[in-house]
């Protein structure tokens, strides 16, 4: 084996251990039973902050449409059907009838979608991990996952910030971009905005331009995208942010440049430090209104045992 290869090996090596989380604590500044993860941020104060922020009442809704056209990951599926006729009725003197549906999905991993603590983990030398040391063996059931479903997170109501790159670069990213500091301060300098005053319990946004090819060029919107790497991924949990949201799928870079990593900072933001990921929002409106500071609204879906949740947030100004 040559040096250049020893090296090599060797930093594959440190890789492994790290990202593969060997001998790693999972543990929460949140408490050791804390299953809401960096819901717990949004105190009273952020609450006033966040209304502080709304200055015209104009709303911005954050979800696309579900429907079964939508780009969907992997072999996740999305079927709605409507009773074939009535689902009851006539009934009564004022003949009231009603129609009713049925929903086959991955329900929090479909669409705009809010990901929650048990959605990422990491396999160790010791067990799958979850966020704040949850065992695999803790979190799987038969009706949904035991701990850490979404159920547990609480409602936010906070400072959001949209990270307009598509305008600081003058284009759409492109697939395998990865998102950096630079990227996100110099986006909101020009925004007129000072990337240090983000902080404990805001929502980041990035706005890549990808989003625009949602329903559009579905194949090349699922084939990999723009988004942050660790680099970026670390420097926002460093802020003490509650959500990193983006108009991707994953929010993160994808395929990541780094070959042997897969949905790292997935892991790092979930699984390590309790932040959300808000995937497929719908950020045009907001870039085309020139809007960089909003009030954030949303209180996921309590749907016990589920790995994350649709609906439809809001951006209010
Ligand atoms: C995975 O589930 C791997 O990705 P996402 O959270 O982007 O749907």
């Amino acid at each position: 084996m040559t040096p250049k290869s020893l090296v090599f090996v060797a930093a594959a090596m440190t890789l492994s251990i790290s990202s593969a989380g060997a001998q790693e604590r999972l543990t929460s500044k949140h408490g050791a039973a804390d299953q809401a993860g960096a819901s717990n941020l949004i105190t009273p104060e952020k609450v006033k902050q966040a209304s502080g922020l709304i200055k015209e009442g104009k709303t911005y809704p954050l979800a696309r449409t579900y429907e079964a056209k939508m780009p969907l990951f992997g072999a996740r599926v999305f079927a709605l059907r409507a009773t074939s006729g009535l689902a009851g009725g006539p009934a009564g003197d004022n003949k009231v009838i009603w129609n009713d549906d049925f929903l086959a999905t991955e329900i929090g991993q479909v669409g705009t979608q809010f990901d929650g603590l048990g959605h990422i983990g990491i396999r160790t030398a010791e067990g799958d991990r979850y966020y704040n040391g949850v065992k695999g063996e803790e979190l799987h059931g038969p009706a949904g996952l035991e701990k850490l479903g979404i159920e547990n997170v609480k409602p936010f109501f906070t400072r959001g910030i949209l990270v307009n790159l598509e305008a600081y670069k003058g284009k759409m990213l492109e697939l395998g971009y990865e998102v950096t500091v630079d990227d996100i301060k110099g986006a909101l300098q020009k925004q007129g905005f000072d990337a240090e005053t983000i902080s404990s319990g805001d929502v980041v946004l990035l706005h890549t331009g990808w989003g625009s090819l949602w329903g559009k060029e579905n194949a090349k919107f699922n084939s990999g995208e723009p988004g942050i790497g660790l680099e970026a991924g670390r420097w926002l949990a460093g802020k003490g942010v509650a959500v990193v949201g983006a108009d991707t799928w994953a929010v993160e870079v994808v395929p990541n440049p780094d070959s042997r990593l897969a949905f790292i900072v997935h892991q790092e933001l979930i699984a390590r430090n309790g932040i959300f990921l808000h995937e497929n929002v719908e950020t045009e409106r907001l870039a085309a209104d020139g809007v960089t500071e909003f009030a954030y609204s949303f209180a996921p879906m309590p749907l016990k045992g589920a790995t994350g949740a649709p609906g439809n947030a809001l951006a209010i100004r």
